[in-house]
């Protein structure tokens, strides 16, 4: 057992970054039960959730003229394009039916408004509008994050960097991730952990 102050984030694993859903992720559901067998082993664990209304800016579809996977300048700077996923109340947003949700202390949700993604558990695509979960680790007392879920590339990569930079001891367990992998996006993202200090073990 880690010692009491890590905690588990378990980054977005539902149904729309699964095999079959709206922005899947290669081999998305691999990763449910290594997930399920680390929370066992964690004194504080939170499940993140991504949760857009149907009007996010983040969707192609809302933008006329863009495809999908085509990069446009949001005021807070380049924002990905994607297919709509992850509709608050859909079931492409629910969590993957094997995740284990019992165990988890809590359950954050982002990417809640239209007009700003939120790619990190920790800050919004501005980079500094808070979700609160900062917060809420720092009031139970957690310095050790511990980091599975998808993507590599996008959710995990801002988490883990916010979290390195905000002060967290960071690991990243890549045999409990899986990547998009677009243009490089894993590479750039494996480069920018390590820049920030976050450990990558197997
Ligand atoms: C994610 C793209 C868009 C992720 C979320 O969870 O990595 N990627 N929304
Ligand atoms: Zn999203």
């Amino acid at each position: 057992m880690p010692k009491p102050d890590t905690a588990l984030i378990v980054i977005d694993i539902q149904n729309d970054f699964c095999p079959g859903g709206a922005l899947a992720v290669p081999g998305g559901d691999q990763i449910v039960a290594p997930v399920n067998s680390m929370q066992a082993d964690h004194p504080v664990r939170v499940l993140t959730q991504d949760w857009h209304p149907a009007n996010h800016a983040s969707f192609a579809s809302n933008q006329p003229g863009h495809d999908p996977y085509s990069v446009i300048e949001m005021a807070y700077g380049p924002q990905v394009l994607w297919p709509d996923h992850c509709v608050q109340g859909s079931t492409g947003a629910a969590f993957h039916r094997d995740l284990a949700l019992d165990r988890a202390d809590l359950i954050l949700r982002k990417g809640f408004r239209a007009e700003i993604d939120s790619y990190s558990a920790f800050f919004e695509n501005d980079r500094t509008t808070p979700t609160g979960l900062h917060g809420y680790l720092r009031e139970r007392g957690v310095t050790a994050l511990v980091m599975a879920g998808l993507a590599t590339d996008f959710c995990v990569r801002y988490s883990a960097v916010d979290a390195a930079r905000l002060g967290y001891d960071v690991t990243v367990i890549l045999a409990a991730c899986r990547a998009i992998d677009m243009d490089g996006s894993l590479a750039a993202a494996m480069q920018d952990m390590r820049t920030h200090g976050v450990r990558l073990e197997g």
